[in-house]
């Protein structure tokens, strides 16, 4: 795990624990370990293909679960998938929230979900941005797991310094930060994203418990041809939905080898052709039968090229 925590200058003489040194502090230069994949470039193909999915999950005791959610296929993300500011472009720096539904209303865009985590406080979008080339914010070189397209189509996950996202040579044209690097490589990797990340960036709770809870859940990961894939589980924090484990598996067993987790609970939302197509958990009225897609950060918007 070495590789996870480089030297780096500022964690000697910190006057932190050494557990906020190594989470929360910046990582500003140099390459922090992440993984790259060519992106398909097909052009001869539908855009995407949304498939719905009710299905049982195992569960302790030998008994199944039922889980609901979308899973759907991207082709040719470069120029397919765009990562867009809560609302409107500069909705970061004013720290907008909107539904998924808001933000896409002036786009057309074929499915969209909800993107990065955000301070439910002051509404502050967390973590590096980059929307369709802009550098929005650096997310300051804070250790979570990234999603990102470069501008010669190679997908990027994992952890990025500072100066990886700044990178001028070949730059990011999107970006997007979660919480827990689900898949590296084929393999699950959510113990080493424990140690390695900034837990405060959730606000669920411990990280532990962010980790092992059922919630509605969104990610994104890429398979073998370089399609992105975008998953998204219906549920409500410790009643129903899946643990980051068990979408994990879940991805794997889809042919999916990097995966990160973005934003889940009641900010879950997909929408399909403008029309909120997920059962989100957030209450709206005093009647708790009632929900409500929640106002939420940055979105993943799928569109024609
Ligand atoms: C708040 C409200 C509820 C929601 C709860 C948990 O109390 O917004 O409607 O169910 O938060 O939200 P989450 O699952 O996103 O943590």
């Amino acid at each position: 795990l070495n590789d996870l925590f480089p030297y780096h200058p500022l964690e000697h003489g910190s006057q932190h624990t050494h557990r906020y040194v190594r989470d929360c502090q910046p990582i500003v230069f140099g390459n922090v370990t992440h993984e790259t994949w060519p992106a398909d470039k097909s052009t001869n193909l539908p855009i995407t293909r949304t498939t719905i999915f009710v299905s049982n999950f195992p569960i302790d005791g030998g008994k199944l679960k039922a889980v609901t959610g979308h899973l759907t296929f991207v082709n040719n993300p470069l120029r397919t998938v765009s990562v867009l500011e809560p609302l409107k472009s500069g909705g970061c720096n004013e720290s907008y929230r909107a539904t998924v539904q808001e933000t896409i209303k002036s786009k057309t865009c074929l499915v969209a979900q909800n993107g990065g985590f955000f301070d439910v406080d002051t509404g502050r979008c967390l973590g590096a941005v980059v929307s369709n080339g802009k550098l929005v914010q650096d997310g300051k070189g804070i250790q979570n797991a990234q999603f990102g397209i470069k501008k010669d189509g190679t997908l990027v996950f994992g952890y990025l310094s500072e100066d990886d996202v700044m990178n001028k040579e070949n730059p990011f044209v999107q970006l997007v930060t979660g919480v827990i690097w689900l898949l590296r490589n084929g393999t699950i990797y959510i113990n080493e994203s424990k140690s390695a990340e900034c837990s405060e960036t959730q606000e669920t709770g411990s990280f532990e418990r962010f980790v092992n809870v059922v919630s509605a859940r969104t990610s994104i990961g890429h398979d073998k041809y370089g399609r992105l894939v975008l998953l998204q589980i219906d549920g409500q924090t410790d009643l129903r939905g899946l643990s980051l484990w068990e979408v994990a598996r879940f991805l794997k067993d889809h042919g999916v080898i990097n995966a990160i987790n973005l934003d889940g609970g009641g900010s879950a939302t997909l929408v399909l052709n403008g029309s909120l197509a997920s059962y989100p958990s957030d209450h709206c009225s005093p009647d708790p039968m009632w929900r409500c897609p929640r106002a939420v950060s940055t979105v993943v918007c799928v569109h024609e090229p």
